[in-house]
């Protein structure tokens, strides 16, 4: 996993976050190798970036910020850069840069030092600007250049292929396409904050915490990763509640503290006293021969989560999640980060009465996670591996790459009570032969760095054929009946459904939730009878898989979720009008007709339980 732990930069008395977000240069390599930037050295200080630049925001997505067609369907290396100032004052601090995501490949340069590099579009990386070989200027002002490439090969997650064409009477030399291998638009920009933030030399460098129930006690398990030799430094913990109280306290590394009558972190629709209750976990960590400490605190929630043949349990409890299924996406920003929009979805969700929802299809930002803990609102955290269906896709290094990916995803969100489980990928072809090594090194992997989270893969296939579900704890399912077979046909849903479903029970015997189901709707479409398309329809359609789902639920069902949230963004195709268009809102957050319909649905839900 390598020293570093990704805490999510924190100002403290020891730590201050400096934000690099703001306009950025920007400039795309479209010449005809796609490596002029690399030839021409547009990282170096002195001829920084050539040729024609314009401002470009960060965090953001680039493709729906210009005018220009070319950016916005670009493929290949993209260059951002800035100037930063360094304070003096941080002269004995260590300083880090960390990004936060950046889409596909990138690689980081601080005054025309090469920095760090990382392979993958939705989790962190960081790298110390401090280091004895980068020539910062303190007192004065730096430069920091990113390129990064979105394209996606037969090795990424998700995978895609480069398509040559090599009819020189129709298409012009070169010319190529990237293919994708997953319904939403291949999004690409620096879209979450650029930080740099300073530590002690001496600092935390990690904190895993689990927790356990005894009775009414919490059990709190921790391990702390500090730079620090043992004998050198001095550890100090703390947990606190949410009223200040100091509840426990230990000098070890390692240790387990009790937490006498502990508020339990609970989903709001289970406790909606006190939701999503949270404790500081405090760490101040001294260094003996100078008396320097460095200080952070981690959030974190007890609770813990079991799953039975036929039930998921939170604290014991029953758990029946009735949620949706997202993206990150809006008009303009893309994928970028965007607090309005944040606050807008999570107002969505309490207005929908939905208490979970899945990050489909790849890790969101640590922004949304924080929400999703504070209000105790369930995840379901899926990994980018979304389309893995060709045989190359199951390959040695594809596999390397996803488990790399996973010990990523542990590694920012161990800590988060509000994941419950994780979704490793999404719609595998999990009837090849080539997917069962695949898979079960992959689920493996993840119960062996994470014992206290079930885990899974979201799956689309049907029973008979199916070779993997059953090294999963909970079966994961899509399922578009009347939609993608049988179009138009509500009245087959029902049947199929429950004989699917049953199936699916009677071969794995394992809790089963529908992790999508949905119907495209455009909005302000009308038809009495309805036709597909219209909101009529989508409601028709929504009701009859609510049937099925409400005589299922006693039995092994333990949760629904809608495909989608909102209308998302895609790559142009005849099926797909302005994007995909299942959202029970809109791009812009406007309720179509089922929203209503699921509003009253989840609303009762929650007082029933
Ligand atoms: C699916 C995929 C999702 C698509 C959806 C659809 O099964 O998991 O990414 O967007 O179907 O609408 O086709």
């Amino acid at each position: 996993l390598g020293p570093f732990g990704m805490m999510y930069p924190k100002d403290s008395e020891s730590r201050t976050v400096k934000l690099l977000d703001g306009m950025w240069n920007f400039r795309v390599d479209d010449s005809s190798n796609r490596n002029r930037g690399f030839e021409e050295k547009w990282y170096s200080v002195p001829l920084r970036q050539t040729g024609e630049v314009i401002p470009m925001p960060v965090p953001s997505s680039y493709n729906d910020i210009t005018q220009e067609k070319r950016i916005r369907d670009f493929v290949g290396w993209a260059w951002y850069d800035r100037e930063f100032f360094l304070p003096q004052d941080w002269t004995s601090k260590r300083v880090v840069l960390r990004v936060d995501s950046a889409h596909y490949n990138a690689i980081v340069w601080v005054n025309s030092v090469e920095l760090v590099r990382h392979e993958g579009g939705h989790l962190p990386f960081e790298g110390e600007i401090t280091r004895w070989d980068i020539p910062i200027v303190l007192g004065g002002n730096n430069r920091l250049t990113i390129a990064i490439n979105n394209t996606l090969s037969p090795t990424t997650l998700p995978p895609g292929t480069i398509q040559y064409q090599h009819d020189i009477n129709r298409y012009p030399e070169g010319y190529f396409v990237q293919n994708l291998q997953m319904d939403f638009f291949n999004y690409a920009g620096l879209h979450r904050h650029i930080q740099l933030y300073t530590t002690p030399k001496t600092y935390v460098q990690d904190v895993i915490i689990a927790t356990t129930l005894q009775g009414l006690n919490g059990l709190v398990k921790y391990t702390v990763s500090t730079s620090g030799q043992p004998g050198n430094v001095q550890l100090a913990v703390e947990i606190i509640d949410r009223d200040g109280r100091v509840v426990g306290h230990s000098n070890q590394f390692q240790d387990t503290i009790t937490v006498g009558d502990g508020h339990f972190w609970w989903p709001y629709t289970m406790n909606s006293s006190s939701p999503g209750y949270l404790y500081t976990f405090e760490m101040n960590l001294t260094l003996l021969s100078s008396g320097v400490s460095d200080v952070y605190r981690q959030q974190f929630g007890i609770r813990e989560v079991k799953v039975t043949d036929k039930q998921l349990l939170i604290n014991d409890r029953p758990f029946y999640c009735h949620g949706v299924a997202k993206h990150e996406d809006s008009d303009i920003r893309g994928k970028g980060l965007d607090f309005a929009l944040i606050a807008k979805d999570f107002n969505l969700l309490k207005w929908l009465g939905a208490n979970c929802f899945r990050t489909s299809h790849y890790p969101y930002a640590e922004e949304i996670m924080d929400m999703a803990d504070q209000q105790g609102i369930v995840v379901i955290n899926e990994s980018p591996g979304v389309g893995i269906r060709k045989a190359n896709n199951f390959g040695n290094l594809s596999l390397a790459h996803h488990l790399k990916v996973m010990d990523e995803m542990y590694r920012r969100d161990k800590n988060r009570p509000a994941v419950i489980l994780w979704s490793v990928a999404n719609e595998p072809d999990t009837t090849h032969d080539n997917s069962i090594y695949y898979f079960k090194t992959l689920l493996s992997h993840v119960r062996f760095i994470d014992s206290t989270r079930p885990v899974t893969f979201v799956a689309n296939s049907d029973f008979s054929s199916e070779k993997v579900a059953q090294y999963t704890d909970i079966i994961c399912l899509n399922h578009y009946n009347a939609w993608y077979q049988d179009c138009s046909h509500t009245e087959l849903i029902q049947r199929q459904l429950t004989y699917d479903l049953r199936q699916w029970y009677a071969k794995f015997r394992k809790p089963i939730m529908i992790t999508e189901y949905g119907a495209d709707t455009i909005e302000g479409f009308h038809q009495d009878p309805s036709i597909v398309f219209t909101e009529e329809f989508q409601v028709e359609f929504m009701t009859e898989y609510h049937k099925t789902f409400d005589n299922l639920r006693h039995e092994f069902l333990v949760g629904e979720m809608v495909w989608n949230f909102a209308d998302f963004m895609t790559a142009q195709g005849i099926t797909r009008a302005f994007g995909n268009r299942k959202g029970i809102f809109t791009r812009q957050r406007r309720p179509k007709t089922s929203a209503h319909l699921l509003r009253s649905r989840y609303q009762a839900m929650i007082n029933n339980t």
